[in-house]
């Protein structure tokens, strides 16, 4: 075959692999195999949440990395065999193993009810997980959708360039959502995640030391909180401190992440841009003064976030350890 003949081929090749889109998700996918894995999950999410308040944040997180990175397929959690995984790329640093936990305890459980043993997924227990932890800090429920498969690969590389860096501008937040079609308004509600959890001060030191040239203070903080983030988070601060992403209400699954952003009291770059540009001023706006607009918004961005890459039956499997493919 001609080098020409085998590139049409690949071309062809994808446009079917595009064209016949992954495997459907469906709600009750698990009726036949595992009828109560919902209620078995969140009652394993539920005893961890209750040993420590990290479980939401850091489960809610992981899911968020896990879909954009080769797709909802759980390679997030696979272990790092020989410093190449997923796992070893920096900016994971903040993933905080009581995600990778939580998903642990969850699939212990649901393996325990001998039916169900090695008949769920590690992406759709990180799933319902996900939507556990919201429900129980005060977010909205949801359905959620099912099917996934584990993937069984797992790079440093892959992650590089597919998560955002927190001083990345809105318009390259919007292309790289857009990349996995999620639009502004999904974006932004999204983004209301960091209504909940924490920030190593390393991720905005620049935004309240010499930010730019002339200007020490980034002029989009609102002035009393620069000061106090200037208090909790000294120059040589110990690289492990973490402060509340929400100052307000830290722990409760709520849209105070808009209202803060009108005051300025975004913590990242990445959140404070959502108020300072002007097309996404008002959704921001929106939010903050209808809860109930947030939370439906955002339900359905998540529910979008969770079909990224579902694995078919060729390219995926249910995963006995999570850690570990078969
Ligand atoms: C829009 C682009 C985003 C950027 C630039 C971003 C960046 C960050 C950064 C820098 C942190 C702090 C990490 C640390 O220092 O520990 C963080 C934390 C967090 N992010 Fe995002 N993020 C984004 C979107 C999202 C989305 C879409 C979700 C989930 C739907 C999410 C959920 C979280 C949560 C829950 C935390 C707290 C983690 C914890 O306390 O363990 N983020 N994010
Ligand atoms: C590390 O592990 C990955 C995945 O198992 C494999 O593809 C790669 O070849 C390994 N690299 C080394 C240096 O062993
Ligand atoms: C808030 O948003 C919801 C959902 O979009 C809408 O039905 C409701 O009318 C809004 N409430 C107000 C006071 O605007
Ligand atoms: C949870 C986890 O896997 N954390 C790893 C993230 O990456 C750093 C290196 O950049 C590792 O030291 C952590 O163990």
């Amino acid at each position: 075959m001609s080098s020409h003949t085998f590139l049409v081929n690949l071309f062809l090749l994808q446009l079917i692999a595009s064209t016949c889109h992954a495997a459907k998700l469906s709600i009750d996918y698990y009726k036949n195999t595992c009828p109560n894995v919902e209620s078995i999950v969140h009652n394993a999410v539920e005893m961890k949440l209750q040993q420590t308040f990290v479980t939401a944040p850091a489960t809610l997180r992981l899911f968020f990395h896990d879909c954009f990175v080769q797709g909802c397929d759980a390679s997030v959690m696979l272990a790092s065999r020989n410093s190449t995984s997923e796992k070893d790329n920096p900016i994971n640093l903040s993933l905080a193993g009581d995600g990778f936990d939580t998903v642990i305890k969850a699939k212990a459980a649901v393996d325990s009810v001998p039916g169900c043993q090695n008949k769920v997924s590690c992406a759709d227990i990180l799933a319902l997980a996900t939507r556990d932890v919201i429900a129980l800090t005060g977010g909205p429920s949801y359905e959620v959708e099912l099917g996934r498969l584990d993937g069984r690969i797992s790079t440093k590389a892959s992650v590089t360039n597919h998560l955002p860096h927190p001083e990345y501008k809105l318009a390259k937040l919007t292309k790289m959502f857009a990349s996995h079609g999620l639009t502004l308004t999904d974006l932004i509600a999204l983004s209301g995640a960091h209504t909940i959890g924490f920030s190593h001060c390393s991720q905005f030191s620049k935004r309240i030391y010499n930010f730019r040239s002339g200007k020490i203070i980034d002029p989009s903080l609102n002035p009393s909180y620069a000061k106090q983030l200037q208090q909790v988070c000294p120059k040589d601060v110990d690289p492990r401190l973490a402060i509340d992403l929400d100052p307000t209400t830290p722990r409760t699954f709520d849209n105070q992440y808009y209202k803060n952003l009108q005051k300025g009291i975004g913590l990242l770059s990445s959140d404070q841009s959502l108020f300072t540009h002007k097309s996404s001023k008002s959704l921001v706006n929106l939010f903050a003064s209808n809860n109930t607009a947030f939370e439906k918004s955002f339900v359905i961005a998540i529910t979008k976030l969770g079909r990224i890459g579902v694995k078919t039956a060729s390219q995926g499997e249910i995963r006995h350890n999570c850690a570990m493919i078969n």
